[in-house]
């Protein structure tokens, strides 16, 4: 006989109420010897969305509601009080009855983590993606397949990296030009050490925010130059190593003093600090370079907007596919060269001579 499993479907901890699913051939029969409700008798088998209030325990008990979710196999969930020894008490219940324990995720069937990914959704615009895959959009997309779609698919492939692990912004560039001012004023506290002194960060100081609902960590640095001692040429070390690893790379001048720039400047978005200051340089000289005020805030909602198209070109609208697993995103790629292939192969065979 297939095995009847339990899993505690709410987190740990102290809580008004936690939910405890139990699915199997003899999740009805357990329910019927450990539940009494507070009017009447259990029918003989389940009766899909239908509650019960009543107690659960036998010697000890415990109020709690009972819904039955599914009738064949028998699905039920018990809300009980929250709290760890509750809902343990619960579970050993079922447990000394036969009832496998399994974790949340695989009572819930989650082979693609969507309901993982949902239970750690950082912000409220990546939980609406995740949402909207939940609610199908994936196979939506898979069975229109269009090469379009395949295309847009694939541009939303970075996008599907990140609806839970943030992308990695870092601040660079000369000392005291203002990077740490930056990361406290996007931050909205005060989460790194500022001083007019030169050289005041020397570890890669991180913080998290989001930016237009994209979860980000923005790391403040080092300031950047010649440096004698060795615990500013370590600092200097940690701050080309972050910098070679984030998903985005703003070097910061300052707009009152003479500009110090990198030499690979493609990889770099350039940011003017200290707007509110007289300019030492004509800023116009650094084409495309985004002019602010940590001081002020002056330019910093444009900023975070530059940010945003940098990370994320063409957002998705609501109820489209993003691949969010690695198998979707090999679905993806895999797809792409299947129908790079065909017209090729169509090209050749109507090439050959009849
Ligand atoms: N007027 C003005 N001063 C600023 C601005 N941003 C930062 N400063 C000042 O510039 C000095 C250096 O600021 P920091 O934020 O510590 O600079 P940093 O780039 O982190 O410096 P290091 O950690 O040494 O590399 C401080 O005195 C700040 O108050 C700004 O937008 N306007
Ligand atoms: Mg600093």
């Amino acid at each position: 006989m297939a095995d009847t499993f339990i899993a505690i479907l709410t987190p740990p901890g102290k809580a008004g109420v936690a939910t405890i699913g139990v699915r199997g051939p003899a999740a009805w029969s357990m329910v019927c010897e450990l539940f009494q409700p507070a009017l009447g008798r259990l029918p003989a088998s389940p009766i899909t969305n239908k509650f019960w209030y009543g107690r659960i325990g036998t010697t000890h008990a415990d109020s709690a509601v009972l819904a039955a979710k599914h009738e064949s196999p028998p699905y039920v969930e018990i809300h009980s009080h929250g709290g760890i020894e509750v809902v343990r008490f619960i579970e050993e219940l079922f447990v000394q009855r036969g009832a496998v324990v399994v974790s949340w995720q695989h009572f819930l069937g989650d082979s693609f983590g969507i309901f993982d990914m949902l239970a750690n959704a950082p912000t409220l615009r990546t939980a609406s993606i995740l949402l909207d895959q939940h609610d199908g959009a994936w196979n939506r997309a898979v069975i229109e397949a269009t090469p379009a779609a395949l295309d847009r698919l694939r541009a939303l492939t970075p996008l599907g990296r990140h609806l839970v692990e943030p992308w990695q912004v870092v601040l660079a560039g000369a000392p005291n030009v203002g990077k740490s001012s930056l990361m406290n004023a996007l931050a909205g506290y005060t989460r790194s050490v500022v001083t007019p002194i030169a050289g005041t960060t020397r570890d890669v100081v991180h913080c998290r925010l989001a930016i237009d609902g994209w979860p980000i960590v923005l790391l403040d640095t080092a300031g950047l130059r010649e440096a004698n001692e060795s615990l500013e040429q370590l600092g200097i070390a940690r701050a080309k190593a972050a910098a070679s690893d984030a998903d985005l790379r703003i070097w910061l001048v300052d707009g009152s003093e003479p500009a110090y720039l990198p030499t690979d400047a493609d990889k770099w978005l350039f940011v003017i600090n200290k707007i509110d200051l007289p300019p030492a340089w004509d800023w116009s000289t650094l084409t495309g370079a985004l002019p602010i005020s940590a001081h002020t805030g002056a330019g910093l909602a444009e900023l975070c907007a530059a940010i945003s198209a940098a990370l994320v070109p063409a957002p998705p609208i609501p109820g489209e596919a993003v691949p969010w697993h690695d198998e979707q995103r090999r679905y993806c790629a895999a797809q792409g060269d299947l129908i790079s292939d065909a017209p090729a192969r169509s090209v050749s065979r109507s090439a050959e001579p009849t």
